[in-house]
């Protein structure tokens, strides 16, 4: 499918807990079950330099790492991330479905650690090339759900140690983000049960795509 077409790019964003990782398998198998040509990619992450970065950023460690360099990491993994996978892969028709991308940015480093926007925004347009998603799908849980689930995981990392309120500011991000581009996001309601979440997401997508190609 998709031959001389471009391809798709598709991400996922939410706070922590809201189940993104449990979305985006059920997500990979009902579009490969489409025929779909599908790579699937992480952020931060996704190529051998970006799973490095990841490791520094992640590592609770690493307490020292200032907010300008965390920034800046995110994005030296993300312009790796769109000229070694995304771009090669929507370029040849393919479809890319990423965990994640520079909404999370906005949210993270803008809303939770002050980073300015104009900076980010900045950055988007050099460092990811102005690349934007065709659809986005916001999985919204309230925090103290999040966190709940989240709580069960193991070691938090170095951003999951922040409190409450840092997690409160990005979720306020994510949905003014989502609000003010209802033609790229859907929001979920990430409290449903895994099965019904899946749904939500196949159905936004279905209609977000319908409006994108008409
Ligand atoms: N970050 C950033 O700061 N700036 C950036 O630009 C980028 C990222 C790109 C790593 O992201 C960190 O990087 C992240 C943001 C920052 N830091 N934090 N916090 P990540 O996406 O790799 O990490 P994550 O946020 O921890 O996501 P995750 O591993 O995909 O977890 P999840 O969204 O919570 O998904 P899950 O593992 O599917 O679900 C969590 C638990 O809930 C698990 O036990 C599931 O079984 C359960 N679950 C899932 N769905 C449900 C439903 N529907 N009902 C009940 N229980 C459920």
């Amino acid at each position: 499918m998709n031959h001389g077409q471009r391809g798709r790019l598709i991400t996922l964003e939410g706070g922590e807990g809201a189940g993104k990782s449990t979305l985006l398998r059920g997500l990979e198998a009902h579009m490969r079950a489409q025929g779909i040509d599908l790579v699937v990619t992480r952020e931060p992450g996704g190529t051998d330099v970006g799973e490095a970065v990841r490791g520094v950023v992640l590592n609770a460690a690493n307490n020292e790492l200032c907010a300008e360099a965390e920034l800046l990491l995110m994005f030296a993994s993300r312009a790796q991330l769109v000229r070694q996978v995304i771009e090669p892969a929507l370029a040849a028709g393919r479809w890319v479905l990423c965990d994640r991308f520079t909404d999370a940015s906005y949210a993270y480093q803008g809303a939770g650690r002050g980073q300015p926007i104009e900076r980010i925004a900045e950055l988007e347009r050099w460092a990811a090339a102005g690349l934007r998603p065709d659809i986005t799908l916001l999985l919204d849980l309230p925090v103290s759900e999040g966190r709940a689930r989240a709580a069960g995981r193991g070691e938090a990392d170095r951003i999951e140690v922040e409190g409450d309120a840092f997690f409160e500011r990005i979720r306020a991000a994510y949905r003014s983000r989502a609000a003010g581009d209802p033609a790229r996001f859907r929001v979920l309601d990430a409290s449903a049960a895994p099965d019904a979440v899946l749904a939500q997401a196949v159905a936004g997508v279905a209609e977000l795509l319908a409006r994108v190609s008409a």
